[in-house]
């Protein structure tokens, strides 16, 4: 996967980038990442990117040239991609847009900045993703939370067992255990060590169903759960 990631703070990306698992996909041929500095595109000898908004108030705005002569620049060298937009206005980021997103060949992220920026920016984008509701100073953060989720889901990047996580069907994941057997008082449940694959399946399943229905009510109420699921739910009921 090709990806090309606009931005001010071309310094703000680079560290994450360099790191654990998206280092390790790059480092194997499976992503690579162009960082853009659109202050390069800036106007005039002090390559100006931003302006006060027409009509006054507050605050400076992303002007429209540098991003658009950034994409204009990217679109030469082969390929426009897929465009995202980051906005707290945009669709809500989620692990079904990270899969969609995984099987795209190019990505362009275009990082916003300042207090907004030009209205003309967003003719440019194919989607404008948020990552939640909150606001942040820019869309470096966002654009890397997007690049990760959808960088572990890019086959060969990490193993299919541990991309295909739990939450990719919907529900939390169950509690997980390793060494010791017992710490400062805790002891790992017996049944993860019987050995008893049948009763450590149904065990997990009923954990997982558990914490998410403690936890994230509202993932369950907008699925459909089959007879085992129901009766491993009903049974987090009767005993704790
Ligand atoms: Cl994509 N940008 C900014 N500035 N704030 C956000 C966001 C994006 N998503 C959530 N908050």
């Amino acid at each position: 996967m090709r990806v090309d990631l606009l931005t001010l703070f071309p310094e703000a990306v680079r560290g994450p980038l360099e790191a654990s698992i998206l280092r390790r996909a790059v480092g194997k041929g499976l992503l690579e990442v162009r960082i853009w500095d659109l202050r390069s595109f800036g106007l005039g000898r002090h390559r100006i990117t931003d302006d006060t908004p027409f009509g006054g108030g507050g605050g400076m705005v992303l002007r429209p040239e540098p991003v658009y002569e950034a994409v204009d620049a990217i679109t030469r060298q082969g390929g426009r991609g897929r465009i995202l937009l980051f906005t707290p206005q945009g669709r809500p980021f989620d692990q079904v847009a990270a899969r969609r997103l995984s099987r795209r060949e190019h990505l362009v992220l275009v990082c916003g900045h300042y207090e907004g920026f030009d209205e003309r920016i967003r003719a440019l984008a194919d989607e404008e993703v948020s990552i939640g509701d909150y606001v942040l100073t820019g869309g470096e953060l966002p654009a890397l939370v997007v690049l990760d989720a959808v960088t572990r889901l890019v086959p060969g990047v990490i193993g299919p067992a541990a991309a295909e996580d739990s939450f990719a069907e919907g529900i939390l994941e169950w509690p997980q255990y390793t060494r010791p057997r017992e710490y400062r008082g805790m002891a790992v449940p017996e049944v993860l060590l019987s050995g008893d694959h049948g009763r450590i399946r149904l065990w997990r399943r009923r954990e997982a169903l558990r914490r998410t229905a403690e936890r994230r009510p509202d993932l369950l109420e907008s699925r459909e759960l089959n007879a085992e699921d129901r009766k491993l739910l009903q049974e987090t009921q009767r005993r704790p």
